[in-house]
This record gives C-alpha cells, structure tokens and sequence, in this order.
C-alpha cells in the first residue's frame, strides 16, 4: 500500500502598511499553500527567501482588498518574507518563517 502524501500545509499572510501578520510562525515542510491577503491601502507584494539559498518564492502585486495564493514545495529552513514594492521592507514589511523537517 502507498500511503496518502500529507495535505499541504497552510498560511495566512495578511498585508499592511507597514507590516505582516502571519497565521502561523512555523510550518512543516513540503507543500505549502500561501495566502497573501492585503488589508492596506497600497498595493503589495510577498517575497520568501531561505536563509542559505537563493531561489526566490514570490506572490504578485496584490491590490488592497485582493487575496491570492500561491503553493511552493518549501525546504526545511529559516525563511525571510518581505514585501519588495518600492521601500516597504525597510519600512517593516518582513517577518521571519520556519519550515521545520517532517
Ligand atoms: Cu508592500
């Protein structure tokens, strides 16, 4: 018998200005759905980034109001979101994500 992959997991990232609220700070890894929903006024973006690594995950634009999501197969490790529209990160758009091994 071949057992069943595990669901994917799943996260909320809601938008403002100038930051991020995640649902959840530590996810398993593998697949994972990520919702980025913006509550501001500007538009955003969401950006993930393994410490150590080099590839890039990245949500759309998102306009306020909008909601979008996107499924990445993450490694375990540290992961740094932020927003890359103009200077939002340095504003306070990032917020840290562990994806722990399974
Ligand atoms: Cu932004």
């Amino acid at each position: 018998m071949i057992a069943a992959p595990p669901p994917p997991a799943r996260i909320q990232v809601v938008a403002q200005e100038f930051r991020f609220a995640l649902s959840r700070q530590t996810i398993k890894a593998g697949l994972a759905i990520i919702e980025l929903r913006n509550s501001g006024q500007d538009a955003h973006d969401l950006r993930l980034r393994r410490v150590g690594g080099t590839r890039v995950y990245a949500l759309p634009l998102t306009q306020s109001g909008q909601t979008v999501d996107r499924e990445f197969k993450l490694l375990p490790g540290t992961y740094r979101l932020y927003c890359s529209v103009a200077n939002h990160r340095a504003l306070g758009m990032q917020a840290t994500l562990v994806v722990q091994r399974r």
